[in-house]
C-alpha cells in the first residue's frame, strides 16, 4: 500500500502547515474538532489512511478500504460574522477537490448539492468524494469550523458496490492507480487558493453554482420530512437548493440528498 507522504508535501503558505498524519483514527473530523478546540491555526490539517468511525451527513457511514482513499479535515477560522464566511468555506474545498482532481488526473468531476464530488459514467453518475462540514461551538457559539473530505482514489472496482451503490473511484474512472501524495498536494494548494479569494471579497458563490451538476433537471429531494420531486431550478444566496415544485412554485431547501430522475415520457 502506497502511503500518503505528508513529509514530501511541500507547504510554503498556510494550509497544511501542520499536518498531523495517522495509519488509523476513529475520525478525522472528530480529532479536527477536537484539535480546533484546544486552539489549532488555521490551515491544520488531519489526515488518516483509515477511519474506524468514518461519518457522512446525518452520522451516515463514510466508508474505505485502508491506504486507498484521501481520508482528511481542514481546520478554518471564519472571520465575523461566522456564517456568512463560514457558508463559503465547504464550497471552496468542493471547488478545490475539483481542481485538484482535474489537475492530477483529467478527470472533470461536478459537484452534486451540497457538496459531493460526481462523475458521469457510462452507467450513470458516480459518486467520487463526499465533503462533511461542521461547524466548532464553544459556549454555544460558534469557534471554527472543520470540513472534512473523503475522496475514493484507489479503491478496486470489484470493491466499490459494498460501500454504496453509486460509489466510484479514480482508479475505476481511469484505469490507473493515482499518486494520493501528489493529489493531497494539488488539492491543498487549489483549496488554499480559492479561500485566499474568499477572505480578499471574491464570492465563490457564482463558481460553485456554475460546476452543480443538474441545473435545469427533473430530481427528487430526500429530506428528513419526506421526498419531494420537481426541476432543479438553482441555489440561493446562502447555498440553498431551490426546486419548481410540479404546481408551478418554487421552494428552498438547506437540508437534503438529490438524486437525478428520468425525464418523463
Ligand atoms: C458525505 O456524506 O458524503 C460526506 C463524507 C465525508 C467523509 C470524510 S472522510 C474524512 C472526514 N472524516 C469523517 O469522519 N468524515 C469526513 P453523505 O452525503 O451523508 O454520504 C454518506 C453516504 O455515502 C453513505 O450513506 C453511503 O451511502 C455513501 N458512501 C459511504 N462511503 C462511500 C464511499 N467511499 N464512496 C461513495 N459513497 C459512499
Amino acid at each position: 500500500m502506497d502511503r500518503v507522504r505528508c513529509a514530501q508535501v511541500q507547504r510554503r503558505r498556510w494550509l497544511g502547515q501542520r499536518v498531523i498524519a495517522y495509519d488509523s483514527l476513529p475520525s478525522t473530523n472528530d480529532l479536527a474538532q477536537q484539535l480546533a478546540r484546544d486552539g489549532a491555526a488555521e490551515g491544520t490539517v488531519v489526515i488518516a489512511d483509515q477511519q474506524t468511525a468514518g461519518r457522512g451527513r446525518l452520522n451516515r457511514r463514510w466508508e474505505a478500504p485502508p491506504g486507498s482513499s484521501l481520508l482528511l479535515s481542514i481546520v478554518f477560522h471564519p472571520s465575523a460574522p461566522f456564517h456568512a464566511h463560514a457558508s463559503r468555506f465547504p464550497m471552496a474545498c468542493g471547488l478545490g477537490l475539483l481542481e485538484g482532481i482535474l489537475k492530477v488526473t483529467g478527470v472533470q468531476g461536478w459537484l452534486k448539492w451540497p457538496n459531493d464530488v460526481v462523475v458521469e459514467r457510462a452507467s450513470g453518475w458516480g459518486k467520487l468524494a463526499g465533503l462533511l462540514s461542521e461547524v466548532v461551538l464553544s459556549e454555544g457559539e460558534p469557534q471554527a469550523l472543520v470540513v472534512g473530505m473523503g475522496v475514493n482514489v484507489n479503491i478496486a472496482p470489484a470493491v466499490l458496490p459494498g460501500l454504496a451503490p453509486n460509489a466510484t473511484s479514480l482508479l475505476q474512472v481511469t484505469g490507473s492507480q493515482v499518486n494520493r501524495t501528489v493529489l493531497f498536494e494539488a488539492i491543498l494548494d487549489a483549496v488554499e487558493q480559492l479561500v485566499d479569494a474568499c477572505r480578499a471579497g471574491t464570492d465563490v458563490l457564482g463558481l460553485w453554482r456554475s460546476k452543480l451538476a443538474w441545473i435545469g433537471q427533473p430530481v427528487s429531494l430526500f429530506t428528513p420530512d419526506g421526498t419531494v420531486q420537481g426541476e432543479m431550478v438553482d441555489v440561493d444566496a446562502s447555498g440553498a437548493l431551490v426546486l419548481r415544485l410540479p404546481d408551478g412554485q418554487t421552494a428552498t431547501f438547506s437540508v437534503g440528498d438529490v438524486s437525478l430522475r428520468p425525464a418523463a415520457t
